[in-house]
């Protein structure tokens, strides 16, 4: 099923993974709030009637385990940080048209009411199952509270989620050798009945559901390979007293089920657009007509939450008789320097940091959209900021427009009277039906490109023209800074949903009177007003020695937090969030998002050899000349070892080679193949029984 275009005659809403309300906020979680914010406002641009709703997930055992860390309870707690992420969002421009949280009465009532029907149509069963249980803190082990290895990937895993490994969703029983995490004894299992959504009676209309969906291809790909592997029954409650609770469910007690956090927290997508409409009226926005009409649905999430959104969450509405989302965005993680954020090492930009460091938000927002696409993985160092910073925002960007505004104040006053040329209506008419195609993609890197482009445009027609060697009465330069102050204008109606404020700026250096949030795209081709005042700069250059400052804090606080075992430890469990995608495998690359399929990976001709000879290559200090045999012939290879191999030792040794690999000349030495290792030491791949030299790698 294809969708019609944005924009749509339907209301839209947007959403973005509600963070766990238990710790502060970072830069990881920044991505998708900023991401998402950005989506909904370029939605706004096209015309699209959107809100974009989220709020904070109260519930759980990542909730839970901190709270009892710290001798709180867990509805003061959340509480707490609900009402922190209530301020931080606002100042980073994060501007949602409802913030509730999971707790909540309508997210209670919405989540009971939604789990019954599911009752009521048969998709939900008791069973009985076994439960991790501590017999020292006499109490069962959910999720957080069990850690062990992953079923799947032999990783080490939380009772619900495989972190670190396969990110796959763990059903309770699932996780090996399950330790308890309050006292880290090994925990019994027990059994215990709780209820289960039938999820796998949803295989066919997933498959379909999938078909459809738009967002990042990692968000169809994944599911897919869930589905054909066989999708599994949920289990949807849990041995704890802190959630919501099962309805209807009277026994009482403390032996009462709660829901399990992943059925109350995306509910509170739908809570927060009834939210909405309550506050605003049904005629400005009706969220009946997005989630049970044929409104527009999309998710903004990170990737380890693709099974929640693209799995239980459509089947759920489904079942229930709600509509179903129309995109879902998984973006990449954040990685600081090139190693994975990790809140626990504090190696992590915190969201009042960067604020209180004096930046202003809209720079971060615009380093964040326009680094990398939503799928993948952005690496964030000082370095980079700045040099985005200065070269974009400030060279490009700001550069244009104050020199364009300033010679057409000092010129003309104002917008001179005459009107925008052909040339540059069409470009100005191309960068919206970028801007336009982008948004249709999900892409808000295409948007800010888009957007940058315009303004180099600008810069260098400004330059060929050279209006300063003009007459200013003449008609030419009267013409090319008409131009220019349109372009000016327009680059701020296309920025607008990535630097909202200094678009603003802009807007109300030009003399345009309201807020440039309600501009339309179209807007870009309407003619600025007459007067305006003196322009000011709107970017400021980050100077080098304040990026050494700042790259010299963050390195001494990871290593101070590196040196300090037990404050790692500590933090570890008390900061640790999901919803910024970290990883405790720093130092590894990030997995790969795209999934290949089986005739790709057959490209690759992937050998068995056995090394003949090696020598080190004169003046290369690393690389290394080596005769491999790969059964039909005999191969020279360059390989980069030199110094991390006794190279004397290697003769004899079998090793694994890429033997299709591009030919390639290194010190005038022909390499014909690749030679796999892993790790900075050059670990050689090899086999281990009776593999011949030759044989295929399959
Ligand atoms: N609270 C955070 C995460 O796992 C989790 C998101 C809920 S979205 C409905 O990223
Ligand atoms: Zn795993």
């Amino acid at each position: 099923m294809s969708h019609e275009d944005f924009p749509t005659d339907e209301p839209a809403v947007v959403t973005c993974g509600l963070p766990y309300a238990n710790g502060d906020l970072h830069i990881g979680h920044l991505r998708g709030y900023i991401g998402a914010d950005a989506f909904s406002r370029a939605l706004e641009t096209l015309g699209q009637e959107t809100a974009y709703v989220c709020g904070s997930d109260m519930h759980g055992t990542p909730v839970a385990v901190n709270a009892e860390q710290q001798g709180v309870d867990p509805e003061d707690f959340a509480l707490d940080w609900h009402e922190q992420y209530k301020e931080t969002f606002p100042q980073f421009n994060v501007e949602f048209d409802n913030y509730g949280h999971t707790h909540d009465e309508t997210n209670v009532e919405t989540t009971q009411e939604i789990v019954r029907t599911l009752d009521d149509e048969g998709y939900i069963y008791e069973k009985e199952i076994q439960v991790a249980y501590d017999p020292d803190a006499d109490q069962y082990l959910p999720d957080r509270y069990v850690e062990g290895t992953c079923p799947y990937c032999g990783a080490k895993a939380r009772g619900d989620e495989c972190d670190e490994g396969c990110q796959r969703h763990l059903e309770p029983g699932e996780v090996e050798d399950p330790t308890s995490t309050i006292t880290g004894n090994p925990a019994e299992y027990r059994e215990r009945t709780h209820k289960f959504f039938e999820v796998s009676e949803f295989s066919e209309f997933l498959t379909e559901f999938l078909d459809g969906l738009e967002g990042t291809s990692n968000a169809r790909n994944q599911p897919r390979q869930w589905i054909e592997d066989g999708l599994q029954d949920w289990c949807i409650t849990r041995d704890m007293d802190w959630g919501i609770d099962y309805p209807d469910d009277d026994a009482g007690g403390e032996d009462d089920l709660v829901l399990y956090v992943w059925v109350d927290a995306p509910i509170e997508y739908i809570s927060s657009s009834k939210q909405y409409s309550e506050r605003v009226g049904k005629d400005a926005f009706d969220w009946e007509q997005v989630w049970k009409g044929d409104g527009e649905i999309m998710h903004v999430i990170g990737r380890d939450i693709i099974q929640h959104h693209a799995i239980f969450w459509p089947a759920m509405l489904e079942g229930a008789g709600y509509n179903k989302p129309r995109g879902i965005a998984a973006t990449g993680f954040i990685t600081i320097n090139g190693k994975g954020l990790s809140t626990s090492r504090n190696r992590a930009i915190w969201a009042k940091e960067y604020l209180e460091e004096g930046f202003h938000p809209d720079l971060l927002r615009y380093y964040l959209t326009t680094t990398g696409g939503l799928q993948q993985d952005v690496d964030f160092s000082w370095d980079a900021f700045q040099e985005t910073v200065n070269g974009e925002l400030v060279g490009t960007i700001g550069n244009f427009w104050y020199r364009s505004l300033l010679f057409a104040y000092r010129n003309y006053e104002g917008t001179p009277d005459t009107d925008v040329s052909e040339e540059v209506r069409k470009r100005i008419q191309d960068a919206i039906g970028d801007v336009r195609a982008n948004v249709n993609d999900y892409s808000m890197r295409g948007v800010g490109g888009a957007a940058t482009e315009l303004a180099q445009f600008g810069n260098e027609y400004i330059q060929r023209n050279e209006p300063w060697k003009l007459d200013a009465e003449s008609e030419e330069a009267t013409q090319v800074i008409r131009d220019c102050v349109q372009i000016a204008k327009a680059v701020a109606v296309l920025l607008e949903p990535i630097t909202p404020d200094k678009a603003q700026a802009l807007w109300a250096q030009i003399g345009e009177d309201g807020d440039i949030a309600d501009a339309h795209l179209e807007d870009a081709l309407e003619a600025p007003p007459r007067d305006f005042d003196e322009p000011g700069e709107l970017f400021e250059k980050i100077e080098d020695d304040r990026v050494d400052e700042l790259t010299e804090k963050l390195e001494e606080r990871v290593a101070a937090a590196s040196d300090d075992d037990d404050a790692e430890t500590e933090s570890d469990e008390s900061t640790d969030t999901e919803a910024d995608g970290m990883s405790d495998t720093d130092d590894l690359e990030p997995l790969a998002d795209e999934r290949i399929g089986f005739e790709d990976f057959q490209e690759l001709d992937v050998r068995v050899g056995r090394i003949e000879s090696a020598e080190g290559i004169e003046d290369a200090d690393d690389l290394a000349r080596l005769e491999v045999d790969i059964g039909f012939e005999t191969r020279q290879i360059v390989a980069g070892i030199k110094q991390l191999h006794d190279l004397e030792e290697l003769p004899g040794e079998k090793c694994v080679l890429l033997a299709n690999m591009e030919k390639a000349e290194l010190f005038g030495v022909e390499s014909n193949g690749m030679i796999l290792a892993a790790g900075e030491e050059a670990d050689l791949l090899t086999t281990h029984g009776d593999a011949a030299v030759g044989e295929k790698i399959k």
